[in-house]
């Protein structure tokens, strides 16, 4: 019998990289076939809006600041910066794509324990999203069990509005909030950004931002600062999924999912959005 070695999904080296920047680029990690399966999902999505309960905001244009479930979404909305929510929980290939054998042994290595998807996003422009930590938005039931990738559809370089993040800021002691939590309390954001803007002063922290192909995924630690550039071609897309994981023990099973294919994932959406009895 052919007895192949064991591999382990990263190298020490990657692994060094992760807990001192907290972050990893994957050069080609999903295949043009895999990319093209996101794309025509999201097309899918946009070309049945007929009951479609999905949510989308719209971050540009007319509508900005506004949010349409897919039934009610002008059709100009698809020309403008938009993020459209949580396709995870009912649509198969999107669970396909975020738990790839590949990227779930990668995630389990990270998270030490296995993956779950608790919030997905397709986009196809760079958001231009604020610098942000993702635990304000999604906090996981335990401090350190979130990570986060966006899975590049296009090329993506400083014109069409990047993820820039600070290499090294997830190691910022979390900011709490008055209650004692990781969850944004607005009326004390102004607080919490100028304790992160001394921190990354203090450490010497340096603003970068992420280029790469169609197929490669950059990863990051659910502390690591990070938002979207300006977009400076607003003719050119960035369309990617991104996605946001938990480590599946950290939740009560009746909160848990698992499809046919063994993937974990939220019962639910986390902005409550979608009816979970009928995902
Ligand atoms: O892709 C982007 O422009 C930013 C995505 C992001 O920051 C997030 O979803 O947390």
């Amino acid at each position: 019998m052919l007895r192949l070695p064991f591999l382990p999904p990263l190298s020490s080296r990657e692994r060094q990289h992760w807990e001192a920047q907290g972050y990893l680029h994957l050069h080609g990690a999903l295949n043009p076939k895999e990319i093209d399966k996101i794309r025509q999902t999201v097309n899918w999505h946009w070309a049945n809006p007929e009951g479609n309960p999905h949510h989308v905001d719209v971050i540009t244009g007319e509508h900005a600041g506004r949010w349409f479930p897919m039934s009610e979404a002008p059709p100009e909305v698809k020309g403008e910066v938009y993020k459209l929510n949580n396709l995870f929980l009912r649509d198969e290939r999107i669970r396909e794509a975020a738990l790839s054998p590949r990227l779930k042994a990668i995630f389990r290595c990270l998270l030490a324990d296995e993956p779950m998807i608790c919030n997905s996003l397709n986009f196809e422009r760079g958001s231009q999203q604020n610098a942000h930590i993702d635990s304000w938005y999604m906090p996981p039931p335990n401090d350190e069990g979130m990570i986060a990738a966006s899975i590049s559809l296009d090329p993506v370089d400083e014109a069409n509005g990047p993820i820039f993040f600070y290499p090294g800021s997830h190691k910022i002691p979390p900011y709490r909030f008055s209650d004692g939590r990781l969850n944004m309390i607005e009326a004390e954001e102004e607080a919490c950004r100028a304790y992160l803007d001394a921190e990354i002063e203090a450490r010497g922290l340096k603003r970068v931002t992420f280029r790469g192909r169609p197929g490669d995924v950059f990863i990051w630690h659910g502390q690591l600062i990070h938002g979207g550039s300006a977009i400076e071609d607003f003719a050119r897309t960035r369309s990617s999924l991104v996605v946001h994981y938990w480590r599946a023990s950290d939740v009560q099973a009746h909160a848990l999912r698992r499809d046919q294919g063994g993937r974990a994932y939220l019962a639910h959406t986390l902005r409550g959005e979608l009816d979970p009895v009928a995902a």
